[in-house]
């Protein structure tokens, strides 16, 4: 019984069982609950590996394709799979999941079940195959590989049919086959309805419960490739849960467990559920650049180390994994921001837990308590943690006290907006605060399902980080002049003409509602005549909010109206900033 989530009980029993839970905080008939597999724990020790984002809209400076894109648009100059794996290996990175084909349904391998691949692009004269470099490289730096293959295929004229489903199944089994050892499959939930479908260019919505009849796909899965790990989005139950953003963190709260059926709403998705009856841990994905695919326009917007360090403790550092996106550039490599960014970023945790100041101090383990003596007064400002999850997570809520001057300081959790942050630790917990200078530390476990096992603790001094700004480029657009015609119409109005080509939307940054999902964009020079500039759709912009860019051929215009086609939720049009050049 959660004491919280019950305000109907009375205030003398919430006393009475605050007493009795403390006391025993474990009650003998407790359990850890369910534990992970074999394949979990392997994949928890992995901590960070590399997604890659590449595919025809690598040429069409999208997020989503359309699905008739033309193939012979892919034909890098020097496209480089080695290059990937050792910018991803030196970023610290232990594999890699390549994007064989996203929602576009171009596949970068030469697929037997379609034409729509690289066998009908001008690379290598239709007989390359990018899965295969990409997997022979990884194994060349010994990292693990794995496959994205994007359920919705938007190119497929059966998608919707059960045909299409027959179809997804052979080409993951194409996929888990001819590469060699996979380590996950990553089945994104996203579907947009449109699509070109082989032409009938139509919407098609599926239910996403029963469409794509997973049972038979996991057991395909698990006869051809007993070892891998199934990510699914919310739907059957995988091996692994998405968190529930694309933000690049997890829940601070963060329990590896899920229900097995039902729905998974934003909460269990970002803190997992306590007393879930299935272990489903959260992998954090995210990129290092605004999108998941190459835009030359985000070249300067790779994201800082500061941002990087602390995606990091928000996701390692809170029980899950690190799944952080490369995309390749138009030549077929990553980018050198991308890759100086991903290396700088290895060399700061390293950095950052080179030193265990625990291991030079006496540790004394009484009871729930842990004292570090250091002796003398030292300096630290991060706390690491980790349960031996393999017999379970166990530990609900503990607490942090640091001796200076002789006087017992609380700590807290500075990455956390209410409370103290210290709740659950499973695989691996990191607290990070402001430096303070003790002679003892004190970690106490104050509540736990069943008696905990700590396996590692350890205390370090980061080094500041105050160089590089976070979001740096992102403009407030004071100087526009915005007003609303009807709920769903921006206009911008200018005294003078002027001469434009570009057009950012940044969608509010606290809400879903008025997320602007598909829009038109006109000009106008004279009050009469509005010129159509642009229409189109603003794709995985609900799971990922960043700024959309729409480019236009150049025109004159006094005024401009941007208008909401479709909203993601609510009635209004909402934004965060605008931009304009
Ligand atoms: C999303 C997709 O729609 C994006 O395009 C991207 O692949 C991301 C990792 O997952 O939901």
């Amino acid at each position: 019984m959660s004491l919280h989530s019950n305000k109907f009980i009375p205030l003398a029993l919430v006393f009475l069982l605050a007493i009795s839970a403390n006391a025993q905080k474990a009650s003998s008939k407790s359990t850890a609950g369910p534990l992970p597999n074999a394949n979990q724990l392997r994949w928890q020790d992995m901590e960070m590996y590399a997604f890659i984002h590449y595919s025809l809209n690598t040429y069409t400076d999208q997020e989503w394709g359309f699905g008739n894109e033309d193939p012979k648009l892919f034909n890098p100059s020097q496209l480089d799979c080695r290059q990937w794996a050792r910018v991803c290996k030196q970023a610290g990175m232990r594999g890699i999941i390549f994007t064989a084909k996203h929602h576009c349904g171009f596949c970068m391998w030469p697929s037997k079940y379609t034409e729509y691949s690289v066998k009908n692009s001008p690379w290598k004269d239709g007989k390359g195959d990018v899965v295969r470099e990409l997997a022979d490289a990884c194994r060349e730096e010994g990292l693990e590989f794995a496959v994205y293959l994007s359920p919705w295929d938007r190119n497929h004229p059966e998608y919707g049919r059960h045909a299409y489903v027959e179809y997804f199944r052979n080409q993951l089994r194409e996929l888990l086959t001819n590469y060699g050892d996979i380590f996950e499959v990553w089945f994104d939930g996203a579907n947009g309805g449109d699509g070109w479908y082989g032409g009938a260019n139509e919407t098609r919505k599926i239910d996403r419960t029963t469409y794509y009849e997973w049972p038979e796909t996991y057991k395909m899965i698990r006869q051809l490739q007993p070892k891998c790990l199934i990510w699914n989005d919310g739907s059957d139950r995988g091996d692994l849960r998405w968190v529930g953003t694309e933000a690049g963190n997890v829940g601070e709260t963060n329990w590896s467990l899920l229900y097995r059926d039902g729905d998974v709403p934003y909460q269990m998705l970002h803190y997992g559920v306590e007393d879930g009856n299935v272990w489903c841990p959260g992998e954090t994905n995210t990129s290092i650049r605004p999108g998941w695919f190459y835009h030359d326009a985000e070249n300067e917007h790779v994201k800082s180390l500061s941002k990087l360090m602390d995606t990091y403790y928000k996701s390692v550092g809170r029980n899950s994994t690190l799944l952080l996106n490369f995309p390749i550039a138009p030549n077929g490599r990553i980018h050198p921001n991308d890759s100086l960014r991903g290396i700088a970023f290895k060399q700061m945790i390293d950095e950052v837990f080179k030193d265990n100041l625990a291991d030079k101090a006496k540790t004394t383990h009484k009871g729930d308590v842990y004292t570090i003596d250091f002796k003398r007064p030292t300096a630290f400002n991060r706390f690491l943690a980790e349960e031996d999850i393999a017999k379970g997570q166990r530990v609900r809520k503990f607490s942090l006290e640091a001796l200076v001057d002789g006087k017992w300081q609380p700590l807290k959790d500075e990455l956390v907006d209410n409370g103290d942050g210290l709740t659950t630790i499973g695989h691996r917990r990191i607290i990070c605060f402001p430096t303070v200078k003790a002679t003892k530390l004190r970690f106490t476990i104050n509540s736990y399902k069943l008696e905990p096992i700590i396996k590692k603790i350890g205390v370090y001094l980061a080094p500041e980080l105050t160089a590089d700004i976070p979001n740096s480029g992102e403009k407030k657009s004071s100087g526009l002049h915005i007003f609303f015609g009807s709920p769903q119409q921006m206009f911008i109005d200018w005294d003078a003409e002027q001469t434009i080509s570009t057009f950012r939307y940044l969608p509010p940054q606290d809400t879903k509602d008025g997320i602007v999902t598909h829009y038109t964009l006109w000009g106008l020079t004279d009050w009469n005549n509005w010129q159509k500039l642009a229409t189109g759709e603003f794709s995985n912009i609900v799971n990922n909010p960043i700024w959309q860019t729409i480019k236009f051929p150049e025109a004159k215009v006094r005024v401009l109206r941007f208008e909401a086609d479709r909203l993601n939720g609510g009635t209004r049009m909402g934004y965060g900033d605008i931009e304009i050049k």
